[in-house]
């Protein structure tokens, strides 16, 4: 199946969730955003407000910084999800306890519209529809187009209103202008 695409010349777009809540936060965010511009086969198109986010799952952590980005890839999705994984390891993650503290974390929550259900990799995201601090950031950047568009929306705009879900909006970067001042 992964053979398949995306089909020879083709870009495909893909969601992605990063989190980090160990270290200097924000700047390994922006590492993490770097390098996956600076990858041949991958280009930054859409960058999500940065939020702090109470731990959810293992609750005794720091909090988190989690945003997400849109992305065009002409990677399929297991050499993207591959790639994602060689980054957190540059970025010096230890797998510890499971939902524990991290450096980075990286994960692929959509593909186009692609659902697929591998041992390595499933698509959709299998959690990301019950975690808030994943839909909040998505929103920001997830395409009208898309087949989850009204799902996430409705979604992130009930955790939001609910207040309950420890998300504030820490805050927004032009990711953009920021790493390349000198462009024009
Ligand atoms: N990631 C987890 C477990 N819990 N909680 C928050 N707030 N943010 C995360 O990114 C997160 C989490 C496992 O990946
Ligand atoms: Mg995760
Ligand atoms: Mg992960």
């Amino acid at each position: 199946m992964d053979e398949q695409f995306p089909l020879d010349g083709e870009w495909s777009v893909a969601y992605i969730a990063l989190g980090s809540n160990m270290g200097n936060r924000e700047q390994l965010l922006l590492t993490a955003i770097g390098l996956i511009d600076a990858h041949p086969k991958m280009e930054v198109n859409k960058v999500s407000g940065m939020y702090e986010t109470d731990p959810v799952g293992y609750t005794d952590q720091p909090p988190f910084l989690n945003m997400t980005l849109a992305i065009r890839t002409s990677l399929s999705p297991l050499l993207l999800l591959r790639q994602l994984l060689d980054f957190e390891q540059d970025l010096g993650r230890v797998r510890q306890i499971r939902w524990g503290p991290r450096t980075i974390d990286l994960d692929l929550l959509l593909y186009d519209n692609v659902r697929m259900d591998l041992e390595e990799l499933t698509l959709p995201h299998p959690r990301m529809m019950e975690r808030s601090f994943v839909l909040v950031p998505l929103h920001d950047v997830i395409e009208e187009s898309h087949q989850l568009y009204a799902e996430v929306n409705a979604a992130s705009s009930a955790a939001l209103l609910d207040g309950k879900e420890g998300i504030t909006l820490w805050k927004i970067i032009n990711w953009r202008s920021a790493s390349e001042p000198f462009e024009n």
